[in-house]
């Protein structure tokens, strides 16, 4: 098998792979998500709120394989609620995943098949274990662009559709000048 070769610069994420393949998500594309829709509705719907970057060195779908990405979430708001990412299950919903965290501050929101939910700090240097069954999102916190990198099994699938109707169960929005992580139903 001929080597496959791909570069990650540890101080800010970047990838360089064959092939690789990106996305971009807009403000206009994650109107649901967020729950302020009178702030959503006066932005920019053509405002970035994150970006992702990943290597399929095998085919989606391959049993057995590895995915590796990065993704940015810029700073901001959506009324008193901190820019996202759309979050999701696995298609197959017993892959596990990696999350890495490379710079900026934020929180990884997990919800379980039980409807526990929680969070996680990421911070530059914290490493996250996402089991098996386990929704996830990230935010980002602070003032500066996020960005973590993580890896994923290459049939694992994303499944946006439960998070798109019901959410994770909590959000994290800003409250006398810090991320609170509130639980729906509490104040
Ligand atoms: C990540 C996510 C990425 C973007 O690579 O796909 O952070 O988040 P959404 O997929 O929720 O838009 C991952 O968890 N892959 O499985
Ligand atoms: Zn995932």
């Amino acid at each position: 098998m001929a080597p496959i070769f791909a570069t990650v610069n540890w101080t800010d994420g970047t990838l360089d792979a064959p092939g690789m393949r990106s996305l971009v998500k807009k403000l206009g594309q994650l109107k649901q998500v967020f729950s302020d829709q009178s702030a959503h509705a006066q932005m920019d719907p053509e405002t970035v709120v994150y970006r992702v970057w990943w290597w399929e060195p095998v085919e989606a779908g391959t049993e057995g394989g590895l995915f590796w990405g990065t993704t940015e979430i810029l700073p901001g708001k959506v009324g008193k609620e901190f820019f996202m990412t759309h979050g999701h299950q696995h298609a197959i919903r017993d892959r596990a995943e990696f999350y890495g965290t490379v710079s900026g501050e934020g929180m990884l929101v997990l919800r379980d098949e039980n409807g526990k939910t929680w969070y996680e700090p990421m911070r530059p240097g914290s490493l996250h274990y996402i089991p098996g069954r386990v929704a996830h999102r990230t935010v980002n916190t602070g003032e500066m662009p996020f960005r973590f990198i993580a890896s994923w099994p290459s049939d694992a699938g994303h499944d946006y559709d439960v998070i798109a109707t019901e959410g994770l169960g909590a959000r994290v929005i800003e409250k006398d000048g810090k991320a609170v992580f509130v639980k729906d139903g509490e104040q």
